[in-house]
């Protein structure tokens, strides 16, 4: 093995250019054509390619310095005997010049992507030897830089170089890459949560076991709530409020909604309850412009239902809640719950939401974590009401009260969490006075 130098070859007209990165460290086994330097002209930049593989034993240049044909760049240990023949191919002095005099022509032209492929060569030269210009004035980078842009696949137009004269290093496209790897995906449903795999369990080896498809409803609306779950932040606010007055009136008015034909339940009135509090903190009545720069605020108030069906969960919603009275807010309930269960829901009777109310009364249950119903920004739960104690200031006794548990989740990247306990607050106090609620 012999240690050899290697020397800046013929670069043309250019007798000082500066050396602007040293690609090679001391020890580094490097094989023929792979770049050394990038030294850089006031028109181009160029990478110095080695004329030999082998061991580099000492680097003889630093960023900075200026060289000229001839000029020392390092030493290396040759790993192959190459007996030199004569090439005939296009030098490295022919390369810049040609370039150069593209330069000039446009001298503020953006930076050519993929620019290895504008060389009008026969046979395109080994990439080390393309002299890849950039003497835009906004950005540059060297050929090495942009085969390693290349292979990644980044288009260097959207990379902020941070070397001089704004030219882009290795680093710069490493930290593009990372910021690109850490933005927000589509393809993830909105988000860059990526949950480690499911175990694939064989659950026949614990016992009998037997297998369903989900419905065609789980499969959207699991795939709904899994997205709405992990991007919107979740707070859910706990209250209780006092129904005592409302359930007797809502009872004293069952049978003229019979006569109707309507079924006044609950959640007539609870819908009544939700448009109030909107009024009263429009935030709720918002959702996050697509952009995520702006919030839309709606001066309309159609609140959605979850709706169990023997499919699954759908969402129906009854429109402009504001303009109703509490018999034709139920009316619609009675009608969208029964067009849900018989599968008849139209497109229509499920869009143009603002807020949804996720009732589980009939069933039972204390409280619960309802998942907000994207993009709308919170959702109220409403579980079973019991009688409990409540201690009466004026009378300094506990009475029996029919109370209702509310659990509202709302989204933290829109609502604080005074405005939630607000929201909750207000409700609790238009359910407990139901002459406030009706007026
Ligand atoms: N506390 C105590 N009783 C309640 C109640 C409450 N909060 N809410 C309703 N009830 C009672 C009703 O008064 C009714 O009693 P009667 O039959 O004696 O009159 C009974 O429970 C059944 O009510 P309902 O379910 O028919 O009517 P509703 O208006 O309360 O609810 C609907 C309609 C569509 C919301 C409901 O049928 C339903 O599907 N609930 C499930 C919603 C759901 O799955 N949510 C979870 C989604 S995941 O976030």
């Amino acid at each position: 093995m012999t240690t050899e130098e290697i020397l800046i070859p013929d670069i043309g007209s250019f007798d000082s250019v500066d050396v602007i990165e040293i690609l090679i460290n001391k020890g580094d086994e490097i094989k023929k054509e792979d770049p050394l330097i990038t030294v850089e002209s006031d028109k181009a930049s160029m990478d110095i390619p080695t004329p030999h593989s082998g061991i580099i034993k000492e680097i003889k240049l630093k960023v900075g310095d200026k060289v000229k044909e001839g000029s020392l760049v390092a030493l290396i240990e040759k790993t192959e005997v190459s007996i030199e023949t004569p090439k005939k191919e296009p030098s490295v002095k022919k390369a810049i010049e040609n370039i150069a005099s593209k330069v000039a022509l446009e001298p503020t032209s953006p930076v050519p992507e993929p620019p290895a492929t504008i060389l009008p060569l026969e046979k395109p030269l080994p990439i080390s030897e393309s002299i890849l210009v950039a003497s835009g004035k906004n950005s540059h980078a060297s050929p090495s830089v942009r085969k390693f842009a290349r292979n990644l696949g980044v288009n260097l137009n959207f990379v902020k170089g941070s070397g001089p004269k704004n030219r882009i290093l290795i680093k710069d496209i490493e930290i593009y890459v990372k910021s690109e790897l850490n933005k927000p995906r589509t393809d993830d449903m909105g988000t860059h949560f990526s949950p480690i795999a499911m175990p694939d369990i064989d659950f026949t080896s614990f016992g009998d076991i037997e297998e369903k498809s989900l419905s065609k409803i789980k499969k959207i609306s699991g795939a709904n709530l899994h997205r709405n779950w992990v991007t919107a932040p979740h707070v859910t606010q706990f209250d209780d409020a006092d129904i005592t007055d409302l359930e007797a009136f809502r009872k004293s008015m069952q049978k003229e909604a019979e006569k109707k034909g309507v079924k006044l339940t609950l959640l007539a009135f609870m819908m009544k309850a939700c448009v109030n509090a909107l009024k009263a903190y429009p935030i709720f009545n918002s959702s996050i412009s697509p952009n995520g720069e702006n919030l839309v605020m709606k001066n309309y108030y159609n609140i959605g239902f979850a709706c169990d069906t023997p499919d699954g969960l759908v969402v129906p919603v009854v429109k402009d809640v504001l303009k109703k009275d509490v018999l034709e807010i139920a009316q619609d309930l009675g009608n969208l719950s029964k067009k849900a269960r018989e599968r008849k829901l139209k497109i229509d009777d499920m869009q143009g939401g603002c807020f949804t109310i996720s009732s589980l009364g009939g069933i039972g249950g204390t409280k619960f974590t309802p998942i907000i119903n994207c993009p709308e920004v919170a959702i109220l739960g409403v579980s079973r009401s019991s009688i409990q104690p409540i201690y009466n200031k004026t009378i300094k006794e506990f009475e029996p009260r029919l109370v209702l548990p509310l659990s509202l989740s709302y989204d933290h990247r829109v609502v604080d969490g005074a405005d939630g306990a607000r929201f909750t607050t207000h409700l609790r106090a238009m359910l407990s006075d139901v002459r406030k609620l009706l007026l």
